[in-house]
Formats: structure tokens, sequence, C-alpha cells
């Protein structure tokens, strides 16, 4: 039967299981829009594409399914790069569809015409322009097959005007077969052999954990290894909750906001597991003077380029982290550590996380208290700079899914709208963005797409007035120059002119609005938060406008050259 291709698009993603759309339409997608108008889809009309992008992104986080969003030619998806740039990063499965001028007109200027595949190009994992309307069910198919498999990422197709009118037979292949794209699952066994005996020889190993293990729901496995054979482990940004964090192997977070011990384990270890991460810079400080005492790196990746990128492997293996850990449980021993835990302990003791205890609110006490408040059974989201990192540092979520940020790009602006698209998912979820002053004003208008659609998320603005990790950086190595970071009215005085107010600003979207200026106020306030339904929570912390992050690893330092505090 013929059908056009707005009714092969729609019959597509109803095939794709796709069951909420995020996005805005215009001209070149209106023969879309026409056929969305009764398809058995939710559509979620957003404030700006990038909202579109990153609820995508929060939805596919949350959910761990494929995120979807839609955008018109030229403004439209120039728009949605910044969040298809964040996934590409964070390897998160997103499929977005822009519209784009008629096929004859393409390469003339045409009215919002621009070179979507082009420019979407290096920040995708891949990219398709549909020139024939036959094509069209294929490469719809592949593109959701792409996003989802192998090193997850997005995937953008763009679809002219006259593709979505034109009209053919609908087919809808078997399955999907590309030549050039056939991920590795299976890790091979000599090298997972070669792995097991590196592990049972090693006397300080450290299992050094990333996003691939959330990709591929390998929690389980890494619990059972890391418990069998006594190693700790760390995690990253990416993969925050993949491994209970109250458990007596986590050592937390790595990195330039890392805990002592985690930083000081990777320093001393002489065996690292690198499991689905991929020695970030963030992750690594100065490659080389990065783990010195390791006499093995077992480095296992879906995804061999990551592969010796920035850290050579000693034991490459290439497979799925599930797949890879199943295959090496069978082969590890039982084995204890006591006194290279003893010794992650103790670094712990001696530089535990903390902020002063003087009365003032401290963004890490309401960090501390939301944790409290929803016992870490919340879904998370931060935005960037330093609520991203007191969020890492004191929120410890009990599950995995349930810390979403954006690490690779550190985008401001992802936190609000991908909460919105982690409720849209998880509807009996809490879900809290942790938000910064500054990040939050950056997709600050989807507080409309949430009041429209009755979306009941916290956002959390721990307000310091401040640009606060920029400021941080001048306070620390640029003698407390204080350049372009000030997001109040008045230069000499945060909160005299707070500029907005996130109160009003709430309330006129419809928005429910708090403020706390006291430490006192942040349970009863976060409780009242808690019992609003069907609406966004703007809660407005003052906080001390000059809290600092730390510990801090400086940029191009050793991952142990830490510094504890200002003096
Ligand atoms: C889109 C974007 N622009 C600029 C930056 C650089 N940057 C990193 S953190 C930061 C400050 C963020 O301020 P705010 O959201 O108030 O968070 P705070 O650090 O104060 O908690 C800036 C400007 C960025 N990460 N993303
Ligand atoms: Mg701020």
């Amino acid at each position: 039967m013929e059908k056009s291709g707005a009714e092969i698009f729609v019959e597509c993603l109803i095939r794709e299981k796709v069951k909420v759309l995020f996005g805005i339409p215009g001209g070149v997608l209106l023969p879309i829009f026409d056929k969305l108008y009764d398809a058995p889809i939710k559509f979620i009309l957003t404030r700006h594409e990038q909202g579109a992008v990153h609820m995508a992104d929060g939805y596919a986080r949350a959910s761990g399914e494929v995120g979807v969003c839609i955008a018109t030619s030229g403004p439209g998806v120039a728009n949605l790069t910044t969040g298809l740039a964040t996934a590409h990063m964070d390897s998160i499965p997103v499929v977005a569809f822009s519209g784009q001028v008629a096929t004859h007109l393409i390469g003339n200027d045409a009215f919002q015409e621009t070179d979507a595949t082009g420019i979407t190009r290096p920040i995708s994992k891949h990219n398709f322009l549909v020139k024939e309307v036959k094509d069209l069910a294929r490469i719809i198919q592949e593109a959701f097959y792409i996003a989802r498999t192998g090193r997850p990422g997005p995937v953008l197709v763009d679809i002219p005007v006259d593709i979505q009118r034109a009209s053919c037979e609908f087919i809808w292949p078997e399955k999907v077969e590309i030549r050039s794209y056939k991920p590795v699952y299976q890790g091979h066994p000599k090298q997972i052999e070669k792995a097991a005996q590196a592990i049972t020889l090693s006397e300080r190993p450290i299992l050094y954990v990333g996003g691939g293990v959330v990709a591929s729901n390998a929690y389980e496995e890494l619990r059972k290894l890391a418990e069998k054979a006594d190693i700790p482990v760390t995690t990253t940004l990416m993969s925050i909750g993949a491994f209970p964090p109250e458990h007596r192997l986590s050592v937390g977070m790595l990195g330039m906001h890392g805990t002592h011990q985690a930083n000081h384990a990777m320093q001393n270890a002489d065996l690292i597991i690198a499991l689905g991460a991929r020695f970030d810079d963030r992750c690594t400080g100065k490659l080389a003077a990065f783990a010195p005492k390791a006499k093995i790196i077992i480095h296992i990746d879906i995804d061999p380029t990551s592969i010796s990128k920035n850290v050579p492997a000693n034991i490459p293996v290439v497979g799925n982290a599930k797949n890879v850990l199943t295959e090496l449980l069978k082969l590890i021993k039982p084995k204890k550590h006591s006194t290279w835990l003893k010794q992650i302990r103790e670094w712990e003791r001696k530089n535990p996380l903390g902020y002063p205890e003087d009365g003032k609110l401290y963004p890490q006490y309401v960090v501390e208290k939301i944790c409290e408040v929803t016992h870490g059974e919340a879904i998370v989201t931060t935005e960037v700079g330093q609520n991203q990192m007191w969020a890492t540092q004191f929120y410890k979520p009990k599950k995995p899914r349930h810390f979403l940020s954006s690490g690779g790009l550190g985008t401001m602006g992802y936190g609000f709208p991908a909460a919105i698209g982690a409720k849209i998912a998880c509807p009996e979820k809490i879900v809290i963005d942790i938000a910064g002053d500054g990040s939050f004003q950056m997709n600050i208008q989807e507080l409309a797409t949430a009041v429209v659609n009755k979306v009941n998320v916290i956002v959390a603005i721990l307000n310091n007035s401040y640009l606060g990790m920029v400021r941080q950086w001048q306070r620390l190595f640029y003698k407390r120059r204080y350049s372009g970071v000030q997001l109040y009215t008045q230069a000499t005085k945060p909160f005299t002119c707070p500029v907005p107010d996130f109160v009003k600003v709430a309330e006129a979207y419809g928005a429910v609005g708090l403020r706390v200026t006291k430490k006192e106020e942040v349970l009863p306030t976060l409780k009242k938060a808690l019992k609003v339904k069907d609406k966004p929570v703007v809660i407005d912390f003052v906080v001390e406008p000059e809290a600092n992050v730390f510990p801090m690893v400086p940029a191009g330092a050793a991952l142990d050259e830490i510094i504890t505090s200002l003096a």
C-alpha cells in the first residue's frame, strides 16, 4: 500500500515504539505535523529546540530507551546542536529529526536552509539526509538501530519537505543490516583470561567505572565482581549510582572534584580495571603523572576507538561491559584486599567531604537535605558548574539512571529540560534539577512546557548570584579578579538586586515559586515542594555566594595534587 513520506514517518515511529516526541514545528515540517495530529504519539511542544533535545536526552537516560525530538530546518536544527553534542559526548541514544527545504532547493540558499548533516556530522554518531521517499522507512529504522546499539549516541535524520509529501509503497525491512557497522558485544576469551589473571595477581586493584556500565545495564555483574574479588570502585560523573554509593567498596567519584580516597587510590593502584570509561581529562588529571604505580591497565569498552586513546591499555577487551563481566566473573577467584581497603579508608578519614558549620546556608547542606528527604530515590539532574559538583559529592542515588548530568560537554541549561524528559519517562519518580542560577536561565523558558504539560519537577536553584565555578577559578588562580561572573546588578554586593526574581518568574509561568534564605527553612521548604502536584516548583536557595567546591585538582595537575581549602 502506498503511503506519503509523512505517513511513513509516523508509521516508523509507532513501529519503533516511540511514545513521546519533543520539538517545535515549522514550515518544512507541515506534512509531518499534519499526520502527527491524530497519531498515537504524545507530542510535547517545547519553547526552544535546545529544550526538546535535552528532554529527549533526559528521557533516554532515565528510561534506557531512545529519546526522540524534532525541529524545523535552518534555525530549528541549528538550535538542536548543543543538545546533540551533549548526547554525543555522553553516548546517549537520541534520534533527532529535522525538516529540510525541498530537494530541488538544496544548495540554493533557500529560505531557512542550512546544511543539517554538515553541521551535525562531528556532533552525532551518524546522520542521514533522505533523498528519496523509498529510503525513508529504512533510514528511520537504521537511525534507531545505530542510536541504541554498540556505543549509543545521537543520530540525526534530515527530511526534505517534498519527501514528506511524496509517496511510495511502505516497506519495513525485517532486520537492519549495515555492512560497515557491526558492534562487538562479546569480549575475546583470551583477553578476558588475561584480565582475570591480572586481577588474581593484583594487590591494589581498582575498578574505574564509566557510563558504559549504565548503557549495558551491568550493575549486578559489577557488584558481584567487586565483592568477589574485594575491589574498590570509583565511578565517573556518568556512572554515579551504577554502584551503590554507600557500599563498603565505593570510593566515590574520581577526578577534578573527586574524593581524596578515589584519587589517591587511582594514583596508588597496581591494577586499573577501566570499565566503559574513557580516561577523560577531568578524570585523569595530568596524563604524564596519571596512575604511576599501575603495572597493568585493563580497558574494557564496546568502542575500540576509545581504548588506548588517552591512556595505553595493557589488556584491551572490546565488548560490552555486561557480557565481559559475566565471563570475567566465571574466572575470578574470591580474594581479600584488607590492607589496601584500610589504606583507602584512611585517606577518606583524613580528608572527608565537608563544608563549614557556621550557621550560614551552604549549598552543600541543601544537596545533603535533598538526599535526605528523598532517601536517594529521586532522579536528580544537574546543571553545570559548582551546583553539579556539589550534587556529585552530596547526592547519593540508590540506583543507576538516577543521576543525569552533562559530563563530556558540560552544558549549562541541560538539567531543567532533562528533568522534564526524565519525569515524562518516569512519572512515578520524584525528579529534581539541582541548578545554578546561571544555568537555569539558559533554558528557563521550558517552565512553560512543564506548566502546560503538568510536569511536576522541582528546580532547586543553588543561587550564589555568580557563575560560581568560573568565579571559583578566578578566586583561586586569578587573584580574585571577578571578571564577567556577576549575575546581579550592583557590582559590590550580591543579592541587593537579584536578577531575576526567580519566585516571580516561576509564578509568572504558572509554576510554584519558593525562597529559602536560612538553614532551618531548607527541610520544611523541600517537604512543602514535594507535596505539590501537577506543576513544576522552583526553589530559590539563596546560598553563601562565595562557597567553593573542594577538594579540587587544578587543571593540568596530577590527581594527587589536591587543593583542600582556600588557604
Ligand atoms: C553553555 C555554557 N556556557 C558556558 C559555560 C562555562 N561555565 C562553566 S560553569 C559556569 C558557571 C555556571 O554558573 P551557575 O549555573 O550559576 O552555576 P554555579 O557554578 O554558580 O553553581 C560557566 C559559565 C558552560 N559550561 N556552558
Ligand atoms: Mg551560580
